[in-house]
């Protein structure tokens, strides 16, 4: 289509006059800006980015020195990806953290939007409230916050206890949807018997007359040993995913789906002598190492990664593991939001290297 005389007199005569004359008017030439607008693949993912947990230990001990729980409202040190210098994002899509809490200590009742999830890296035996209810924290397991429902933690134990949390905060702030409140009481009431949800919800079985909550799973705790056992039956029975090991995703037993719709959470095993291809997929993900040690190469970067190691590999980033000892991995990601979205996307490579000069 031929372009208006005007335009064509003005972005040859005069075209930075011209663009400063749209500004002026809030307005922007499409031509300008059409590579960021839509790309032709995805780039803006971040950094692939490793932190190792001496490291991420000792600050955390560290900041336990320097403010309390009470000041902090959640003393947690942010995994902010370089490429997103002072957003606090670990991903473009995710906020991931670390927490500390000391024997004795309580992180205060609130309330807000974003979803939040917990995987315990060290420390047996503080609590996260939810909705009236305690958990009792243990070392690989799985905690979920439901969008708004208050949460408090403590620590009643004698030792500090770590886990990572993982937030769906940047979509919420996409969407410019938060609201947020503190409980008027720093641990909120307890109603019910600690970990009473796992068990009413949690067995296959349904009270009578239950009504969902949308969007909220009733059940919040998913203990580490009940995700080895359904690992080890997996690994008894069926095929390993060239790429992905042997995966298993966190459910609200009462959906069979995600127990967030903006997050997917999943538990993997690479058995020892695991020799995975290259896979890459549109969502980014943060990944912990719960046991074992292993190899992580994302692109051309090449990781030893061991416990509680924290790491990111961004979106569309070629990946592959390897493993010489069993190898469990946490992660999570904006998986279910993207295939809810139909915008999810994935690849496979024959070979783990493929894609590292790409
Ligand atoms: O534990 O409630 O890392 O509200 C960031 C925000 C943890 C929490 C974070 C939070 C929490």
């Amino acid at each position: 289509m031929s372009q208006p005389a005007a335009v064509i007199a003005a972005e040859r005569g005069s075209a930075d006059e011209f663009t400063k004359k749209l500004a002026d008017d809030n307005l922007q030439p499409l031509w300008h800006i059409m590579g960021r607008i839509a790309a032709h693949s995805p780039t803006r993912g971040g950094a692939p980015i490793h932190w190792q947990w001496p490291l991420l230990r000792g600050h955390a001990m560290k900041a336990a020195e320097v403010i309390t729980t009470e000041e902090a409202e959640r003393r947690v040190l942010v995994l902010e990806n370089p490429s997103f210098a002072g957003e606090g994002r670990a991903t473009n899509s995710l906020y991931a953290g670390v927490q500390i809490i000391l024997p004795g200590e309580v992180a205060p009742s609130h309330k807000h939007t974003a979803s939040a999830l917990r995987l315990v890296m060290e420390g047996t035996g503080a609590y996260t409230a939810v909705d009236g209810e305690r958990v009792i924290m243990s070392p690989g397991d799985f905690i979920v916050t439901p969008s708004s429902t208050f949460h408090d933690h403590g620590n009643r134990a004698d030792a500090p206890v770590l886990w990572l949390d993982g937030l769906d905060v940047f979509v919420v702030n996409l969407l410019n949807a938060p609201f947020g409140e503190e409980h008027p009481q720093s641990s909120q009431p307890i109603t019910q018997p600690d970990g009473n949800s796992l068990k009413r919800f949690g067995q296959g079985l349904l009270p009578y007359g239950f009504a969902r909550q949308e969007p909220r799973s009733p059940v919040f705790w998913w203990p580490y040993s009940r995700t080895c056992e359904a690992l080890a039956a997996m690994r008894a029975t069926d095929p390993i995913d060239p790429s992905l090991g042997l995966r298993m995703d966190f459910v609200d037993p009462t959906s069979g789906r995600s127990p967030f719709k903006t997050m997917t959470a999943s538990m993997s095993l690479f058995p020892a002598g695991f020799r995975g291809a290259a896979y890459r997929s549109v969502s980014g993900a943060v990944m912990t190492v719960v046991e074992g040690q292993g190899t992580v190469r994302v692109g051309d970067t090449e990781w030893t990664v061991g416990k509680n190691d924290v790491f990111v590999v961004p979106s569309w980033n070629w990946h592959s593991f390897s493993a010489d000892e069993d190898l469990t991995i946490f992660s999570f990601s904006d998986e279910v939001l993207q295939r809810h979205l139909g915008f999810w996307r994935d690849e496979r490579a024959s070979s783990p290297t493929q894609g590292v000069a790409t």
